[in-house]
């Protein structure tokens, strides 16, 4: 059957124009799993198309004919889902009759929804590589979709069928995919290759949405860098050359990671590796040595900076272990190509917690030379914070058909429970030290920190000038004797200028972004 597979970016609306945003604007690394996808469906005889609309950056499908297909299949997380939902609506003023599956993460958690709100026809939960096959076989026979595993349907009369779960892929099953075709990327888009050495995770931890928790499969040390040599054929279409190894956390089996660093070796291959560490693994004998080399640059979710967040987080780390994680990777010369990612203003979070974070943060940069990404808590589908605040009616699916919920005022204060003035000030303690760190790194950006997107938007640095109440009562006061209005001069003297500027006061998010 003929599949046509779209991958759509995160994109946002701002001055009215659409665009990608955030690591779909700077395009990271390809999207694996809708790669995998299209090498696994031409591999089982159909005949897959992929249009990756990340490397463009647009949710236009124009150039596409999706009423050729058979069958049309996109991706998506939650980030990515309302540009999905746009392509939906194009596909279905252009094809009103093709099947249309959805997969990934939040179509996943959100199947029932998605059926019911959107004119698509089926969900595919969870892993996409048996059930998307089963589709198009099934759709190709006869259309009988009820042996379909993970698949989410309407049957008769509308009624909403959610066909059983078959088995996760075993390590052997992951093993004898094909590798993604590679061939396919455009040149000098994106900035690296990905590609996947183990799938799930061992954790649970409380912030976290990934999909596979308390799952961890590793493929074999051997069968992964036989994989990882046929990608890095195509490493020359890359802007920068490194490999992403996309997985939840590289080193969960930190054994097998140290038995890949050593396979490599003994290739004498030379990749760029860009992954994800536990503090906790880069403390085990041997890795961080076999890794020294191959590492490109590498994540280590800090989370927080005193211990009872961290406790509460559930990642089997303390400050002490992220203290002595960073010391080793000093001792080994590659302090400064680890990130230690911190998440501030999590929902338990006051000013004091948080201001502990950002000093231990920032010390942990100063004593050791390690990267810091700061980050504010966003509410994101699939974690148990997540999943709390939507049982209390805080948060709801619905919200994330919208564009732009990284600026959504509501959600960003659903989460993080500081004043503005409290945000302020951490600003500016980070933005100074920022500035400090960056200069001592020769210019480098070595404190990744931005202020949250909705303050910025909602309560930008003007001039105040419209006070809201105290102007109403400044016209009801006009001629009463016991109390003068303010003059129409003064309030241009502390306008500045002219007082006529007609951006004074506005809520940046009717301009461009920064
Ligand atoms: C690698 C990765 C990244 C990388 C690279 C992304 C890329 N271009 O590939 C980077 C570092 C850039 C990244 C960034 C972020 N990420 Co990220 N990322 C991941 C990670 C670890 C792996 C994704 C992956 O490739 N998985 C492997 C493939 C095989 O799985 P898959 O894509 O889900 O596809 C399978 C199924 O879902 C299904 N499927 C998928 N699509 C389709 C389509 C059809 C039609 C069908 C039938 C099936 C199907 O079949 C596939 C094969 O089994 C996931 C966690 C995870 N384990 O998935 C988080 C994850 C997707 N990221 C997440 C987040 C929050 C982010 C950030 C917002 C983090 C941040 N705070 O900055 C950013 C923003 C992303 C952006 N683009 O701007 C969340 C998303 C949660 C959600 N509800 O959407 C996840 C789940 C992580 C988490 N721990 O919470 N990320
Ligand atoms: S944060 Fe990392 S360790 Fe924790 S559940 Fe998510 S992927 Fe696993």
């Amino acid at each position: 059957m003929r599949v046509l597979l779209y991958a759509p970016p995160i994109m946002d609306d701002y001055a009215f124009v659409m665009r990608p945003i955030g690591m779909d604007a700077y395009r990271e690394c390809p999207p694996y799993g809708m790669y995998l996808l299209h090498a696994v469906l031409n591999a089982r005889g159909h005949d897959a198309t992929l249009a990756d609309l990340i490397a463009p950056g647009t949710d236009s499908i124009e150039g596409t004919l999706p009423a050729d297909y058979g069958l049309i299949g996109i991706g998506a997380t939650s980030m990515s889902w309302p540009t999905a939902l746009s392509v939906v609506k194009q596909i279905r003023e252009r094809a009103p009759y093709v099947p249309i599956v959805v997969g990934g993460i939040h179509p996943t958690m959100f199947d029932a929804y998605v059926l019911a709100s959107t004119g698509v026809d089926y969900v595919i939960r969870g892993e996409g590589e048996k059930a998307l096959v089963a589709l198009a076989d099934a759709l190709e026979r006869d259309g009988d979709v009820e042996r379909v595993p993970n698949l989410t349907w309407r049957g008769e009369g509308g009624r909403i069928v959610r066909n059983p779960a078959g088995l996760k892929m075993t390590p052997d099953e992951l093993a004898d995919c094909p590798v993604p075709d590679y061939a396919l990327l455009p040149e000098g888009v994106y900035q690296g290759l990905s590609i996947e050495s183990s799938r799930g995770c061992a954790f649970d931890c409380s912030f976290c949405s990934t999909s596979y928790r308390k799952s961890f499969r590793g493929l074999d040390p051997t069968i992964f860098v036989d994989r990882l040599e046929q990608v890095l054929e195509h490493q020359s279409r890359t802007i920068h050359n490194f490999t992403h190894i996309i997985d939840d956390e590289f080193s969960l089996n930190t054994r097998r990671a140290i038995a890949i660093a050593n396979e490599i070796h003994a290739r004498g291959i030379q990749p760029a590796l860009v992954y994800d560490s536990r503090a906790t693994d880069l403390l085990y004998d041997g890795y961080v040595e076999s890794m020294k080399d191959l590492t490109h640059q590498f994540l280590v979710g800090a989370e927080c900076g005193y211990d009872e967040g961290l406790k509460k987080i559930g990642k089997g780390t303390t400050t002490d272990i992220l203290r002595r994680s960073a010391a080793k990777l000093a001792e080994f010369g590659i302090a400064d190509r680890a990130d230690y990612s911190f998440i501030l203003g999590l929902p338990w979070e006051s000013a004091r917690e948080v201001r502990a974070t950002v000093e231990f943060a920032l010390a942990l940069h100063e004593h050791y030379g390690v990267r810091l990404l700061l980050q504010w808590y966003c509410q994101i589908p699939g974690s148990r914070l997540w999943e709390e605040m939507r049982e209390q009616g805080i948060v709801t699916e619905a919200m994330y058909d919208e564009f732009g919920f990284f600026r959504n005022l509501y959600l960003f204060r659903s989460g993080v429970k500081l004043s503005n003035a409290e945000i302020d000030d951490l600003s500016r303690l980070i933005g100074l030290s920022a500035q400090i760190a960056d200069a001592r790194a020769g210019g480098r950006t070595m404190v990744e920190y931005s202020h949250p997107e909705p303050l910025r938007l909602y309560y930008p640095e003007t001039p105040k000038t419209d006070d809201g109440l105290a102007n109403l009562r400044e016209l009801s006061l006009v001629g009463r004797r016991h109390r003068e209005p303010r003059r129409q001069e003064e309030l241009v003297a502390s306008v500045g200028g002219n007082g006529l500027d007609p951006l004074a006061g506005r809520p940046r998010r009717h301009f461009v972004q920064d």
